[in-house]
């Protein structure tokens, strides 16, 4: 059977753990308008096509990480130039996350470059999201790698979204990173499900891997045994120094029919337009709005690299008439978000 007959366009907006990797490759493969056609309707099954849920990030402990991820400023095997950073303190983070409140996000996502942490780290992490949540916004963490008794540590201390990515298909992931396997990805990724924990779960385009890897990555997240909650896809952001630093970039309607087919193949999971929008045009990140993303990181810093600056986002999403979702796990009373609204 060709990718194209396995396709039953009657099935889009049914939310499937099923899907054939035939069919995840004929939805790469529709016609450009008949892809966005679908991913707007479904989109619109499920969302609200106007509104975007706005995270920003913070990376709480930076650098000297022991892994080897080909793409990462963070590696201790790379030169790339990143002053190394440890945990911060409670009151440091907490007011940032202020901060970010105060700008409109509703979720504040800490990052730490650890291969997993040791229990004095996360017992410190575990207060920060405490006291995050206590400020009435949604907590997301990444840690590394975690095992069930860690997840449990965390959604006691009442964690909303673990980040934990597949970065890329099984088959490519060899040639990305070699310290830990995909193996142990999916095994984390269980714990964090088993504890209740959000999954916050996608990948990484642009790091010389084919159509069909992508068509593999995408056919991993959306057969798992619950749709990630939220997928992010992020678009390489290139760090001279890095093994990945040179990579053939993606063309950005590729990039596009990434997220469309996300949307299609996990109707009800937000889709996180992620790192490398500082890379791509307004148009094409309204393409991306378009074909179904839901969520972005806001702020003018990712981890370690650049993201737009927070009133080129506010100028935007006033052109578009998009405007800030309210969180959905949190209670009414926190529902109000201070970014401007469409005008
Ligand atoms: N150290 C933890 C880990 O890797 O599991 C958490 C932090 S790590 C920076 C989180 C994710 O950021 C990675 O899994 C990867 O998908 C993404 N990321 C890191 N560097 C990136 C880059 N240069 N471009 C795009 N995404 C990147
Ligand atoms: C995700 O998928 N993207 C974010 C978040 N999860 C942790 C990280 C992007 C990092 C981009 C490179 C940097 O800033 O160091
Ligand atoms: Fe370390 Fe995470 Fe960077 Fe990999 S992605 S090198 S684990 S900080």
């Amino acid at each position: 059977m060709t990718p194209q007959a396995a396709l039953n366009t009657s099935r889009l907006g049914e939310v499937r753990t099923d899907w054939s990797l035939d069919e995840v490759r004929a939805l790469l493969a529709l016609p450009f308008a008949d892809l966005l056609f679908h991913a707007q309707r479904v989109h619109r099954q499920f969302f609200n096509p106007n509104e975007v849920q706005i995270s920003t990030l913070l990376s709480i402990k930076t650098g000297a990480c022991p892994e080897d991820c080909a793409y990462c400023s963070q590696s201790i095997r790379f030169e790339t130039g990143l002053k190394s950073e440890p945990l911060m303190d409670i009151e440091a983070v907490l007011e940032k996350a202020r901060v970010a409140k105060a700008n409109g996000a509703t979720r504040f996502c800490m990052g730490a470059a650890y291969r997993s942490p040791k229990p004095k780290q996360l017992a410190q992490i575990a207060e920060m999201v405490k006291a995050v949540r206590g400020m009435g916004m949604e907590t997301c963490v990444t840690l590394g790698m975690l095992n069930a008794q860690q997840a449990q540590q965390l959604k006691d201390a009442g964690l909303d979204y673990y980040n934990h990515n597949l970065d890329t298909s099984e088959s490519h992931y060899s040639k990305v990173i070699t310290t830990r396997t995909y193996q142990d990805r999916l095994d984390t990724l269980e714990a964090v499900r088993a504890a209740g924990i959000n999954v916050c779960c996608g990948g990484i385009l642009g790091m010389g891997e084919t159509q069909l890897d992508r068509a593999q990555l995408l056919h991993t997240l959306a057969t798992l045994a619950e749709h990630p909650q939220s997928v992010p896809i992020n678009q390489l952001m290139q760090v001279p120094g890095t093994p990945l630093y040179g990579a053939a970039k993606i063309e950005p309607l590729e990039f596009v029919r990434v997220i469309a087919a996300a949307r299609l193949l996990m109707p009800r999971s937000h889709v996180r337009l992620s790192a490398g929008r500082s890379e791509m045009s307004e148009e094409t990140q309204a393409l991306c709005f378009l074909a179904g993303a839901n969520s972005i990181f806001y702020g003018d810093k990712l981890l370690t690299t650049e993201n737009p600056e927070e009133h080129q986002d506010r100028d935007l999403f006033n052109r578009l008439g998009i405007t800030a979702e309210a969180p959905r796990t949190h209670s009414a009373e926190h529902q109000h978000c201070g970014l401007a609204a469409a005008s």
